[in-house]
């Protein structure tokens, strides 16, 4: 079985995040959206509600499954057995740090990472960005799903 992992912070995903999720699936017989506990970095939703809307939005594939891992990606990809990693790349911007981690992860633990461009419709999409034009009032229908722009609005608005 050919099985992939799309590793992320996802907070909150975003349309960007499933056209990659999505464009993963018709390739590979399983992906595992993996999303990092990170202890460091103070993030809008918990872990579990990131994993929640992830499993949420994704209900509809038959072979997407949504894990949480902390730690190193490849020891994530070892102990489960996935050979592969899948990232988007948006732009130029991107590349370096991108290069940079999966020519790491090949060295550490001969982890190979697949890039996939992203689709041009998505590309000026970020989590952070779409935090920002929430808080601010600004609109973003038909950049993340309904449901997740809802909790989105709600979230900044207990937080305001
Ligand atoms: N369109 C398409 N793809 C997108 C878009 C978009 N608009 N936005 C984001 N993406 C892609 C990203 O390129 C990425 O592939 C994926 O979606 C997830 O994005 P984010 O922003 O939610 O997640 P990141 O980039 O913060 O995730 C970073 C990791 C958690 C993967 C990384 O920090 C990590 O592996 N951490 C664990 C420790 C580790 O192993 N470090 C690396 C050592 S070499």
């Amino acid at each position: 079985m050919r099985r992939v992992v799309c590793p992320g912070s996802f907070d909150p995903v975003t349309n960007g995040h499933l056209d990659i999720i999505s464009r993963a699936s018709s390739l590979y017989d399983e992906v595992v959206v993996a999303v990092l506990i990170n202890k460091n970095k103070k993030s809008l939703f918990t872990v579990d509600e990131r994993a929640n809307m992830i499993s949420e939005v994704t209900k509809g594939y038959g072979n997407v499954r949504v894990d949480k891992f902390y730690g190193l990606t490849v020891d994530y990809c070892k102990e489960q057995n996935i050979p592969v990693i899948v990232r988007g790349l948006r732009a130029v911007s991107d590349y370096e740090y991108e290069l940079q981690m999966a020519q790491m992860n090949h060295r550490i633990a001969g982890i190979e990472t697949l890039f996939m461009a992203t689709n041009p419709e998505y590309a000026f999409l970020s989590s952070s960005l779409m935090k920002e034009v929430v808080k601010f009032g600004g609109d973003i229908s038909g950049l993340v799903p309904d449901s997740v722009r809802d909790r989105l609005v709600d979230r900044l608005r207990e937080t305001d």
